[in-house]
């Protein structure tokens, strides 16, 4: 997948984009990032991108013509999926990520809030916002749908992990506490269930502690869990009634 970015702060990309995992998908030939200055393309005498809002108002307004221009240079008219990041966008969610992932190519709009002029509009396909609090910029929100998305194309993750479509791959349960060695930190120790080497005592331990997890930190999720009997008499003994 090609993922080009259209912003007006490219530096902030030089880090996520080219570290970690992304850094690795990109050294393999999976991901290619593109990231591109809009204020390239002004041409006004200052390099000028935005401008006093018609109608008056506190706020400057991203102008079309660096945008337009920027964009028809960057896909040249090619198919490509068309983002504008703004949290008047849709909820970034798992199954839209995925969606995503199939595409060949993204192209992502960063803007600001009360910010674009609204004939930017005709150039995106997709509104999209990360959720219910507002940002001083795109660049993160972006930043944070192409990791997002990337983990569901095929190779960037390693063949031991795998994005699942749920929120939480684990039946819709929040994960169960992991231990590294040493068995003994300063007197903090692992659990002893963990230490023995019975996997049936330890796969109850872990269902039992994801069950606890939700319960205590995401209760609403119970509901649409993948409960069998044993763990609703579970939750039920630690106060949980199906409903709730
Ligand atoms: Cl996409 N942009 C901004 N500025 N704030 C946000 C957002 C996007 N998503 C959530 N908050």
């Amino acid at each position: 997948m090609r993922i080009d970015v259209l912003t007006l702060f490219p530096e902030m990309f030089s880090g996520p984009l080219h570290t970690s995992m992304l850094g690795r998908a990109e050294k393999n030939g999976i991901l290619e990032f593109g990231v591109h200055n809009i204020r390239d393309w002004s041409l006004n005498k200052h390099h000028n991108t935005d401008d006093y809002a018609f109608g008056g108002g506190a706020g400057m307004v991203m102008m079309p013509q660096p945008v337009f221009d920027c964009m028809e240079a960057v896909t040249g008219g090619a198919p490509a999926r068309r983002i504008l990041m703004t949290p008047r966008g849709k909820t970034l969610t798992p199954s839209y990520a995925r969606e995503l992932a199939k595409e060949d190519r993204l192209v992502i709009l960063t803007g600001h809030y009360e910010g674009l002029d609204e004939r930017i509009n005709e150039l995106i396909d997709d509104e999209v916002s990360i959720g219910d609090y507002v940002l001083t910029g795109g660049e993160l929100p972006a930043m944070v749908l192409i990791d997002c998305v990337s983990r569901f194309i095929p190779g960037v993750l390693g063949c031991s992990e795998s994005a699942e479509d749920e929120s939480f791959s684990n039946d819709g349960l929040l994960e169960y506490p992991q231990y590294t060695r040493p068995a003994d930190f300063r007197g903090r120790l692992v659990p002893e269930v963990l230490l023995n080497g019975n996997h049936a005592e330890i796969n109850k331990w872990r269902r039992q502690q994801s069950l606890l997890k939700t319960l205590q930190m995401r209760p609403e999720l119970l509901s649409g869990a993948d409960l069998s009997k044993k763990d609703l008499e579970f939750l039920s003994g630690h106060g949980w009634e199906p409903g709730e």
